[in-house]
């Protein structure tokens, strides 16, 4: 029996395991919306933005796993989920996005919402599709749904033509042969069992864990290489959550807003394992003044990410968990080296470092410092929650006083830095975790990005809480004016920041407001009590800012630290 398109592309989706489905509907997309209308397994969540839409189809995948699931209509729907595809595909996030799009014979002609998606999508897409023929939706499907989440997964955008998604034909459920795509899964035997005896050999190295980790499902196999060889491990943002924050060899996040002692420990190291992280220049800073007297050894999927950015002595291409797997096993049964004496200097020399600057703040009574916000959200959630962040010093204080001990408990945008990404990517988790603690921690302005998605987080009955570090600027760039433009403030200050609490409200949300530190405490308790959306004002102290910092540009052991001292504030006209 022949069935229409659409239909097609909804038992498609079935098959492939498809619950939630984050959209906007639009003309040429309408008849699989229709469909969806009383569709008992797939739910559609309405979004008020397509942005919204894919952060947090995103969100959704990076807390679960599995591919996030975008529908949209042609046009500007299309065009407004580009940040969010650009997002994802710079952190590696499997996506299946499906834009509607207009009749065939209509495309090229500048037919009414027509936008050219596979064009403008294809450098921020793993791969991207314009279906043709009814024939193809299924095979379309099933084959995107491979790409997105297999090798270095990522983004693919398909778009579906109106004329075919009305066009009927049978449904057959294909086989998936796509010849010129074939990861490479197992890395190399002999170059790994050449990492082994360069492990063996060093007295000074260091493990870099990358959210390659996370997403090949390697936490295990990388907790038991640093067991094995007694090395600390230092993890990019992210990375965080790959190997438990708390565990005494952990140095905390590397780079320029990372810690003291990763950096030192990176510049001082005679040995790099680095495992499916990209050397991004966050990390690298100066690149030719980058871990000086250290071989490397680098794991990642994609080829491409090897060499790139730094010379690399050994490098393995394949899933981190399987050449994981293969390392710890030729570490333990074939070298079995005891580093005794060796890696006891070497793991003294760090704690040294970090008794000589600890990750830590100036603590006021008076006013709330951001940091301390973070702290205590740590505190009472014991790390048990999933946070997500927007950019800024809001997402940098995050990484730094949060210990993520889990993988998947982290949502931020590390490549693209999208302010905007971690609300509705909040939402995305809730969705697939409605029992967790789902916390955003925001900046104001970050959260204006898409603060629409209050409606979205109240209509599906939401809990997710926001935390927004109040400082009537954006912070991050009002801390380099300050540091690097003599602090001429140009267009950084808000001005106007809503009333939050009335806003939340107005949309039928909870708003909850701190303004000194003896108030954090009490919100944060209520607000995790509250089973619904809410939002946090935490009115913080507006001139704090994210130390150490290395400046763009510098080696990463040239930090900048917070001055002991505080100078006396001057009082901007403007500023509460
Ligand atoms: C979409 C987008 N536009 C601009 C920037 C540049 N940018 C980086 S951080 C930042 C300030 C963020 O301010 P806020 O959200 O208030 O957070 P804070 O730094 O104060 O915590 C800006 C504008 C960005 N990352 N993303």
């Amino acid at each position: 029996m022949k069935i229409s398109g659409a239909e097609i592309f909804v038992e498609s989706l079935k098959r492939e395991g498809v619950k939630h489905i984050f959209g906007y509907p639009g003309g040429v997309i309408l008849n699989i919306f229709d469909l969806l209308y009383d569709d008992k397994d797939i739910q559609l969540i309405l979004t008020r933005h397509e942005q919204g839409a894919v952060h947090a189809a995103d969100g959704y995948a990076r807390s679960t796993g599995r591919p996030g699931v975008v529908l949209v209509t042609s046009g500007p729907g299309a065009t407004n989920t580009i940040t969010g595809i650009a997002t994802a595909s710079m952190d590696s996030i499997p996506l299946v996005v499906f834009s509607g799009q207009v009749p065939t014979m209509l495309i090229g002609n500048d037919a009414f919402q027509e936008a050219d998606i596979v064009g403008i999508s294809r450098p921020c897409t793993k791969y991207n599709f314009l279906a043709k023929d009814v024939k193809d939706i299924a095979k379309i499907v099933r084959e995107s749904f491979h790409i997105a989440s297999t090798g270095r997964p990522g983004p693919v955008l398909i778009d579906l033509p109106k004329d075919v998604t009305s066009a009927k034909a049978e449904f057959i459920w294909p086989e998936i042969k796509i010849r010129s795509y074939n990861p490479t899964y197992e890395g190399n035997r002999w170059m790994i069992s050449q990492a082994a005896h360069l492990i063996a050999k060093s007295r000074k190295a260091l493990i870099i864990a990358g959210g390659g980790v996370v997403l090949s499902g390697a936490a295990r196999e990388l907790k038991e290489l640093a067991e094995i060889t007694e090395l600390p491990v230092t993890m990019t943002l992210m990375g965080l959550g790959s190997f438990p924050g708390s565990n005494k060899l952990s140095l905390g996040m590397p780079g320029m807003h990372g810690t003291y002692y990763a950096n030192k420990a990176i510049q001082d190291s005679d040995l790099l394992i680095a495992i499916g992280m990209r050397f991004d220049d966050r990390v690298t800073g100066k690149l030719d003044a980058f871990a000086p007297n250290a071989k490397i050894i680098h794991i990642d999927i994609d080829p491409t990410s090897i060499k790139k950015n730094v010379r690399v002595d050994i490098p393995i291409v394949g899933d981190v968990k399987r050449v994981l797997t293969v390392l710890n096993r030729i570490l333990k049964e074939e070298i079995k080296e005891q580093w005794g004496e060796v890696r006891k200097a070497w793991l003294r020399q760090i704690e040294i470092w970090k008794q000589e600057r600890p990750m830590t703040y100036t603590y006021s009574d008076e006013v709330i410092k951001p940091q301390f916000v973070v702290e205590k959200i740590y505190e009472l959630t014991k790390g048990d929650a999933i946070i997500s962040t927007e950019v800024g010093q809001n997402q940098m204080w995050a990484a730094q006083f949060y210990k993520f001990d889990k993988p998947r408990m982290w949502l931020t945008s590390g490549g693209l830095g999208t302010m905007g990404y971690g609300f509705p990517a909040a939402i995305g988790a809730q969705i697939s975790h409605p029992n967790k603690l789902v916390i955003d921690i925001a900046g104001d302005g970050s959260i204006q990005m898409n603060i629409q998605e209050l409606a979205t987080a109240v209509i599906n009955k939401l809990p997710v809480k926001v935390a927004i570090l109040n400082n009537r600027y954006l912070g991050m760039v009002r801390q380099w004016q300050e540091l690097f433009f003599g602090e001429r403030y140009s267009h950084t200050h808000l001005e106007v920041v809503p009333d939050f609490v009335k806003l939340a409200e107005a949309y039928g949300a909870i708003g909850l407001r701190a303004t000194k530190p003896s108030e954090v405490e009490p919100v944060l308790k209520e607000a995790f009590k509250i089973k619904k959306t809410v939002f946090m004002d935490f009115v913080v102290h507006w001139k704090e800012k994210v130390f150490p910092m290395v400046p763009a540009g510098a080696p990463i052991d040239q930090m900048l630290f917070e001055e002991v001292k505080e100078k006396p504030e001057k009082k901007l006209k403007a500023v509460k």
